[in-house]
């Protein structure tokens, strides 16, 4: 025991270093379809216990030959979603607490066709061996329904959002390096599954998709207290107190114990609410007590290094084919919707 607990730093460190190469190697020989293997995440996982802030420091000690994309503030401007002047003020926020609220909601005529959207594609019940169908909103079973990103993609509004230039520039302005969009999730959550708390995503924990990543949260539904919102601990994506620092769940009954709960922050909104989240940091989504909340996430990376990499066929609408055209490297993983690959 005594023994583990003086050698696991060590062995972090290690990781650090063999994640350096790895990472740098991955980005030097990349090809569409590359993944990490498993040995190479758990390597990068075990190395970002050492402080939140390891894998922004690894992606850009690594980096050097990006692979990603910035958008110019000209095509920013073009956003559907996000005013331009709201931009270094996200980048501020995310920086400083780790996220950031806009004060622009999002249209309805948009919110409206998504949720539609959303309502009417397979979803798979979590936990449950079970074919995905439309969500069963009067009847749920599960706690969590997840839409594939083929499905996702099918809303000319999702593939819009998911492709945002201003959301991809804040992205990179925020990590400090170009960014590649490298994955997209869309989900609810009901008031059934309280048992499944771990699994619903439902206990606080850090995200470590990939080295340096940052997301992008819109609600399309109403979001209140008793509706399960987004949750997270200001601050935690630069520091976290040793003992909170291990891969995990959390109860919030040791968040309380770390001296955070002053930093928990519920973000509740209307329809139409987009969040930018640092999720390095600790978050969790809640149970909801009433209703049920449905969420579209984007999120940006510096590299597809370090976890598994989903290339999504869907049929593109004239938007993503010229987002596609003007940032090939930005939305590298959409190149199967664009070629008979
Ligand atoms: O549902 C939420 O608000 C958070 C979800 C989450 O943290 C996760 O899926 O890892």
């Amino acid at each position: 025991m005594g023994e583990s607990r003086f050698a696991e730093p060590f062995l972090r460190r290690r990781r650090f270093t063999r994640t350096l190469h790895a990472a740098r190697n991955f980005d030097e020989r990349f090809t569409p379809g590359a993944s990490a293997d498993g040995q190479e995440f758990f390597d990068m996982r075990s190395a970002m216990d050492l402080r939140p802030t390891a894998g922004k420091e690894m992606s850009r000690k690594a980096l050097i030959h990006s692979r990603g994309g910035v958008p110019t503030e000209d095509l920013a401007r073009t956003s559907t979603f996000v005013a331009f002047d709201e931009i270094d003020a996200c980048v501020t926020g995310l920086e400083q607490d780790g996220v950031y609220v806009f004060r622009q909601l999002m249209p309805s005529t948009m919110v409206h066709p998504m949720l539609e959207s959303a309502l009417t594609v397979p979803a798979a019940p979590r936990g449950r061996d079970a074919v995905a169908s439309p969500f069963p909103r009067s009847s749920p079973t599960v706690g969590r329904y997840d839409i594939d990103e083929n499905d996702t993609m099918a809303s000319p509004q999702m593939q819009d959002f998911c492709s945002d230039p201003a959301l991809a520039l804040i992205a990179a302005r925020y990590l400090g390096q170009p960014v590649i969009q490298d994955q997209t999730a869309l989900w609810w959550t009901t008031t059934q599954g309280a048992a499944d708390a771990s699994m619903n995503a439902w206990l606080f924990h850090q995200d470590r998709d990939r080295l340096s990543f940052v997301k992008f949260f819109c609600y399309l539904t109403d979001v209140g207290p008793e509706n399960g919102p987004h949750t997270m601990v200001r601050g935690t994506h630069k520091r976290v107190p040793r003992a909170m620092s291990r891969d995990g769940r959390k109860t919030d009954e040791a968040v309380r114990a770390a001296g955070l709960w002053d930093q928990v922050t519920e973000l509740t909104g209307p329809a139409g609410t987009v969040l930018a989240v640092d999720t390095v940091g600790l978050h969790k989504g809640q149970p909801p007590i009433s209703g049920d909340r449905c969420v579209l996430q984007v999120e940006f990376a510096t590299s597809l290094f370090g976890a598994h990499v989903d290339y999504p066929r869907f049929d593109p609408t004239d938007l993503s084919r010229e987002r596609f055209a003007q940032e090939p490297q930005l939305l590298q993983r959409w190149y199967r919707s664009f070629t008979d690959e």
